[in-house]
């Protein structure tokens, strides 16, 4: 088995969060969105938008979160043991994938930044295009996407809906919570690992006092899951406590130092 991911992309730790909880082995292909190091023609080859995560077992190949993850999870006995409750386990799954989180998270991070980090990945793109014409088609979607998410962060619909959504689907996982020490009954499922990953963006984005903190059962489920190694490992190493101020340091150092050579 084989995984394109990057350590800080959600959805990829979704994915890797699920591989380790069911420990299972897997190769791993991490890439770099933000210093434009997942525009190679490897990730192409097995999705031709250049998306995370992209799973490979043998000759399948699944390019959406909730598919690798239900596909992990049939893998041997579910993620909880075999009595769970699989049909409210895939609910939970749907509703916590279906939050359009990219608007919510790039309003969250400072706009000087993410225009700075948004120039640069156009720059990448458009200089990987005049070195590897055979990736241009490739190349060009990625560029069109880029596009549409400056668009997209200019209409406060999309920005306000998005907010409303995790809201709302913090609010049913709070009153969940209240009845059940996990978000499916007695044990951490895949509905768990779906989750984890939303708790720590929020977290890393210093916007946890509101949203995880004001909610006394999340805060001590989110307390919890942090003792997971699963959670040390995927999410802790990067994001967790004074670890975010590093990943963010060495980032913009690379991010910088390209720009002032113009290394593209
Ligand atoms: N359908 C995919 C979407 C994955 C996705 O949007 N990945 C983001 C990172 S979390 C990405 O690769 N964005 C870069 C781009 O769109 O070019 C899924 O459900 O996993």
């Amino acid at each position: 088995m084989q995984l394109y991911h990057h350590p800080f992309c959600m959805n990829s730790q979704k994915v890797r969060l699920a591989l380790e909880e069911k420990g299972i082995d897997y190769i791993s292909h991490s890439l770099n969105p933000i210093k434009g190091r997942d525009l190679n023609a490897d990730l192409f080859r097995v999705d031709p938008d250049g998306r995370m995560p992209v799973f490979q077992n043998g000759s399948l190949i699944l390019r959406d979160t909730l598919g690798i993850l239900l596909f992990i999870d049939s893998i041997n006995e579910p993620l909880g043991g075999i009595s769970v409750n699989k049909e409210r386990i895939e609910e939970w799954m749907r509703r916590i994938n279906a939050w359009e989180f990219r608007p919510f998270t790039l309003s969250n991070i400072p706009i000087k930044m993410r225009t700075y980090f948004g120039r640069f990945k156009r720059r990448v793109i458009i200089a990987k295009m005049a070195r590897n014409p055979s990736l241009a088609s490739n190349l060009r979607g990625k560029l069109q996407r880029a596009y549409a998410t400056e668009e997209m962060m200019n209409t406060a619909e999309i920005l306000e809906g998005s907010k409303r959504q995790l809201q709302d689907l913090l609010d049913m996982a709070e009153q969940q919570l209240e009845s059940s020490p996990y978000l499916v009954g007695e044990s951490f499922t895949m509905a768990d690992v779906m989750f984890i990953p939303v708790l720590g963006w929020l977290e890393l984005l210093s916007v946890d006092k509101e949203y995880i903190h004001k909610r006394k059962n999340i805060s001590c489920y989110w307390d919890k899951a942090k003792r997971r190694a699963s959670y040390k490992l995927v999410i802790g190493k990067h994001f967790g406590g004074l670890n975010k101020y590093k990943t963010f340091l060495t980032t913009t150092i690379n991010v910088s130092f390209r720009t002032l050579t113009k290394r593209y």
